[in-house]
């Protein structure tokens, strides 16, 4: 078997780790699972239940930040990291802002509540938490993000590792049909418009859509379809197991 990601291009953290593989040439499995659906071998590889996870022989990571700086490292060309130790620390925080606050934000109060609420839960989504989250704390992480988007080009002098991050997070807020206004915050929409252009991240584009809205059993066919490599085991299963970090509920 070759490296393995578990996850798929529908999670901002497995689509993060999957657009950096493909922006290096690196080819790898994929075995996209939704993480509710995986099974007890899942929860042997991923103490927290969660994608990513990258095994490659008996190397097996969690958490993208983690394999994103493995890939970075093990295959250096081109660069996901800018040089330097200040630029390299803005980075990290960078990439580290997204992860927390717009994994919060878009995925937890919106993504989360608009699909995996009702398809996976069978509940009716919390709409004083949408609306809170899109009314109130969305504008306000997004004015510290315009604050430090570029006006033009990426974060630093090449496309790195955060940069993909925020597209990945915007990307997930798109398919719930939220849209940055371009009027309030038009640094962040052309940059987040530029990482969607860069090859990689265009590409995954066919895989995100091949998948999205498709239920977790027929994913697999879907993406070996559209040109996915898949991995011929999988550590997903027929039932949903309760988060360990959410429980099954809602959260504020
Ligand atoms: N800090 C982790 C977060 C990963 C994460 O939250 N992944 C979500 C999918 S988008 C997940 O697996 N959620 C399942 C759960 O929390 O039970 C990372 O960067 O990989």
């Amino acid at each position: 078997m070759g490296m393995l990601i578990i996850g798929n291009h529908v999670s901002p953290y497995a689509r993060k780790v999957l657009v950096a593989l493909d922006h290096k040439g690196v080819e790898v499995e994929i075995d996209p699972i939704v993480p509710f659906y995986g099974t007890d071998a899942f929860t042997a590889v991923s103490p927290l239940r969660r994608i990513p996870v990258l095994i490659d022989g008996d190397l097996v990571l969690n958490d993208s930040t983690v394999i994103a700086e493995y890939i970075d490292e093990r295959w250096p060309d081109p660069p996901l990291m800018p040089k330097g130790a200040a630029d390299r620390a803005r980075a990290r925080w960078m990439e580290e802002f997204a992860d927390s606050r717009l994994g919060d934000l878009l995925i937890w109060r919106l993504f989360y509540q608009r699909t995996v609420v009702p398809s996976v839960w069978k509940r009716e989504p919390d709409e004083a938490l949408i609306a809170r989250t899109i009314e109130r704390d969305l504008p306000e992480a997004l004015d510290w993000i315009e604050a430090r988007a570029p006006a033009e080009g990426f974060l630093f002098d090449h496309v790195c590792t955060a940069d993909i991050a925020y597209a990945c997070f915007f990307r997930n807020a798109a398919l719930v049909g939220y849209a940055i206004d371009a009027e309030c915050w038009p640094r962040t929409a052309g940059w987040i418009a530029r990482v969607g252009a860069v090859p990689a991240f265009a590409a995954s584009m066919k895989f995100e859509q091949a998948i999205f809205g498709v239920r977790s059993a027929d994913r697999r066919a879907a993406l070996r379809a559209a040109g996915a490599r898949i991995s011929e085991q999988s550590y997903g299963g027929a039932v949903p197991q309760r988060s360990l970090m959410l429980g099954d509920g809602p959260r504020d």
